[in-house]
């Protein structure tokens, strides 16, 4: 775009945003609010991707494009409308123009809600997917749920979490639409008979509860491209509001409650990230999705398709993020059979040509398995289904291998009283995946050993992956400014690219310009900590950041407990060689998790000691950022320079924030553990910083035995004394922290924290003496980036497109 163009687009947007605030607020742009102005820039830029938008689906209809549906329970879509503006190629006519009206484009952005509609990475890996999918411009699309509260906001008081209810949808949502022309019921309850209607045996749902399945969409744009796909999430709602009849009976609270029992199946997200807790009405969530977008999916294929759902299989794919749509096998199952009249192998064809299943956790409390009773109650029909498919799973199982009784119950869907929803996931789908290679292998190896060996060719792996625009380009402009002035703007839609840093990597004038950027992303994220917890933090000092849900086997506990011996050193030696250091924690604990909440508490607890040490302070600050979503974790990615990624080796699955740290030039401290081993290869063992066992050492010694954490606690006076610190109150009157001394040494520490405590011991010293040689510490850095082609989503997206989907 020349500069006059410019000029004529910039005129153009303020007519239009100055009308826009018009219409909006009712007031002239001088006396609107923040609020107002957001809202107006917000519906604007909507108006510009409703347009493609329509264009796009136009296309889709006349191609007939193999499309795809990606089945989550969660999308951590983060905040929106910096993404539709740059992603429309705006960026610079809204931020100029904005400017020349006098207007703080930053205090618009800040209006905007992040929507929590996820827990951590498996939502946001459905955001990243989305992502890339449009960027690449391939057709598809996310189906979940629009829960009206999503996960509670965090705040620390007295150094403990305290959770609060996230209304995010207290100002309106400008980027979704409702549809209410396209609302679908979803059945529970009642009873199923049979009949035989022509000679044909006919399944007939009777007396069931009606809930009225109500869709919202929000555009997906690609990045500098016409494509725009869709999310669509589902909200319940009662089907005619109140029951009219019983509230004219005085019946007032039953007819309430029938509409609050509707609403409250898309209310509230579960804020548990791994673990399972077999609600009921959390089943209901897991049925009134994959219902609802299922029986949408068939409408519109089939008005695309004369009517026929004759083809849906090859040019439909409905992934599977988890298990938690797993019910999208007997589901699409029942629509072909009962209300498209197809046969039980013709619907079944279509149904494993259609399914792919990707799973994300190999914690073993993770797993989902329904109580026979809870489902057959709710979803008589579905549990109908689920039992025909294992009874004839059992029965193939039987002729290919006979008389193996153990091998049958091993693998059956339904056993001990419980549906085993993994189970049913592999059986009804054409494709399962890991998403990192060691999870992937020990998918194969352990946790699905049984089904590799049914069906070797079922078994995939793709590596994960995250969105540069958002991770990188979004997030921290000037990088991105300084890798299009070295290296071109190719990269933007290649992350490969990036490999032609190298030319730059014994660079000096590359590597101060590159300084300068990190020390400014440091100072922006050193004020806002200040502002939020009124702690100064030396810009200068190594950003050594690990933020992620807080969970035991990620083990934050042995972050923690390195920071209170290097205090601990730094107490008997003042003058100890070191390049001073901010460890930077954020993450939420689920709140029934008690012990990750006592983490928390410890963390905030040393943090408080420490920053209040003067003896300490020109070396040594602990921050605790509260409330980490992804608006956060968009300011904190850019300013890091150590990427904490220490979970027990096996059961990280994969993990996302190492791919975005290191796109933003931070230095992986890490286990051999999902993803870490594939960024290990990448960048070589020269830019990277691994420790602790690996994970066969960590499975033998949970099969074997062979571990007892006392010998490491009477070897290692270290330990010994952070240990005692834990219970002795030095880290504050009245606060003890025995859960935690006794989970390490009375339960023999099951996360393996003081096995691997000398190891990262010994990798922070190689942190510390890498970060104080400048020149090693930034040629690692650039090396990093140059390498993290590999990560970006695009990527991933491309494998399953190839490998699973097999779109060309
Ligand atoms: C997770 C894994 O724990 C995480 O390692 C992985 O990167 C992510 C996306 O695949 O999925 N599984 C899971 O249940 N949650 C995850 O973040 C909550």
């Amino acid at each position: 775009m020349n500069s006059s163009e410019k000029q004529k687009r910039k005129e153009a947007f303020k007519a239009d945003y100055i009308n826009k605030i018009e219409e909006v607020s009712g007031n002239c742009l001088k006396e609107s609010s923040v609020l107002k102005q957001y809202q107006a820039l917000a519906e604007l830029v909507m108006d510009k991707v409703t347009t493609q938008w329509a264009r796009t689906n136009t296309l889709y209809n006349k191609h007939q494009t193999k499309q795809v549906y990606f089945f989550s329970i969660e999308f951590l879509i983060g905040r929106l409308l910096k993404s539709y503006i740059n992603n429309i190629d705006m960026e610079d006519v809204v931020t100029e123009s904005l400017a020349e009206l006098g207007l703080d484009y930053a205090a618009i952005q800040e209006q905007e809600s992040d929507p929590g509609l996820g827990n951590g990475g498996l939502g946001r890996l459905m955001a990243c997917y989305l992502d890339s999918s449009a960027a690449m411009g391939m057709p598809a699309h996310g189906n979940g749920i629009r829960y009206k509260y999503g996960l509670f906001e965090q705040r620390i008081i007295n150094g403990e979490q305290v959770e609060v209810a996230d209304n995010w949808l207290k100002n309106g949502y400008p980027f979704e639409i409702r549809k209410p022309d396209k609302s679908v019921i979803v059945k529970y309850y009642g009873s199923i008979h049979s009949e035989n209607i022509n000679g044909n045996l006919t399944f007939i749902h009777e007396d069931y509860e009606p809930i009225m399945a109500v869709p919202y969409d929000i555009p997906i744009k690609g990045y500098h491209n016409e494509t725009v796909n869709s999310l669509r999430l589902w909200s319940a709602e009662p089907i005619d509001g109140f029951d009219l009849p019983t509230f004219n009976q005085g019946q007032f609270l039953y007819a309430v409650r029938q509409k609050s029992e509707a609403e409250a199946i898309s209310q509230i997200l579960y804020p548990n990230d791994s673990g399972f807790d077999g609600k009921l009405l959390r089943l209901k969530q897991e049925y009134f999705f994959v219902c609802a977008g299922l029986k949408r999916i068939v409408s519109h294929y089939k008005r695309n398709n004369s009517n026929s759902v004759d083809g849906f299989g090859e040019k439909i794919c409905i992934h599977i993020n988890d298990t938690h749509p797993a019910m999208c096998g007997p589901e699409l199952m029942r629509i072909l059979m009962d209300e498209e009249g197809l046969s039980w192998n013709d619907a079944w064809k279509m149904t494993l040509s259609a399914l792919s299943f990707t799973n994300h956790t190999v914690l073993p409390e993770a797993l989902e398995k329904w109580p026979i009773d809870m489902m057959n109650k709710l979803l008589p029909r579905i549990y109908m289904i689920v039992e025909e498919i294992n009874r004839r799973f059992i029965e193939e199982l039987d002729a290919c291998y006979p008389n193996n009784m153990e091998r049958n119950h091993s693998l059956s869907i339904i056993k001990d009283g419980q549906v085993h929803m993994a189970s049913l996931s592999i059986v009804t789908s054409h494709s399962v995946n890991g998403v990192a290679s060691l999870h992937s292998k020990i998918l194969r190896e352990e946790t699905f050993n049984g089904f590799y060996q049914v069906f070797p060719e079922r078994f995939h792996s793709v590596t994960n992956g995250v969105s540069p625009r958002r991770f990188l380009m979004h997030s921290n402009p000037k990088l991105k400014n300084l890798l299009n002035e070295s290296i071109g703007t190719e990269w933007e839609k290649n992350l490969f690219q990036l490999k032609k840093l190298s030319n730059y990597i014994n660079d000096p004038v590359f590597y101060e310009k590159f300084n300068a950027i990190k020390l400014a992303n440091k100072v922006y994220l050193a004020d806002y900590i200040t502002k939020h917890i009124g702690i100064s933090v030396d810009p200068t000092s190594i950003f050594d950041i690990q933020v992620k849900r807080i969970h035991e086997y990620k083990r934050q506990l042995l972050n923690a407990l390195h920071v209170l011996y290097l205090y601990n050193r730094l107490k008997e030696n003042p003058n100890l060689e070191m390049a001073p250091r901010s460890f930077i924690f954020a993450g939420k604990a689920a709140p029934g998790y008690y012990f990750a909440k006592d983490i928390i508490k410890l963390i905030n607890a040393i943090a408080y000691m420490v920053n209040n040490d003067k003896a300490v302070q020109d070396k040594l600050k602990v921050v605790f950022l509260a409330n980490f979503n992804v608006s956060l974790a968009e300011i904190i990615y850019p300013s890091a320079n150590v990427s904490e990624q220490i979970s027990t080796a096996g059961k990280e699955a994969s993990g996302t924030s190492n791919m975005k740290f290191m796109m933003n030039g931070a230095i992986t401290l890490g286990t051999m553990d999902g993803a870490n081993i594939e960024i290990s290869e990448a960048v070589g063992p020269t830019n990277i910083v691994t420790f602790g066992l690996t994970s066969d050492e960590v499975s033998h010694y949970q099969k074997y035995g062979g571990y007892h954490s006392v010998d490491i606690f009477e070897q290692d006076p270290r330990i010994q004394e952070v240990m005692h610190q834990l219970v002795d109150g030095t880290l504050g009157f009245g606060l003890n922290f025995q859960s935690i001394y006794d989970s390490l040494l009375l339960y023999n520490d099951p996360y393996f924290v003081l096995k691997d405590f000398n190891a990262y011991t010994d990798a922070q010293n190689r942190i510390d003496q890498l970060f104080r040689n400048n020149k090693t510490w930034t040629k690692m850095s650039i090396s990093n980036i140059a390498q993290s082609g590999m990560f970006s989503s695009d990527r991933s997206i491309a494998d399953y497109q190839r490998e699973i989907w097999k779109i060309k």
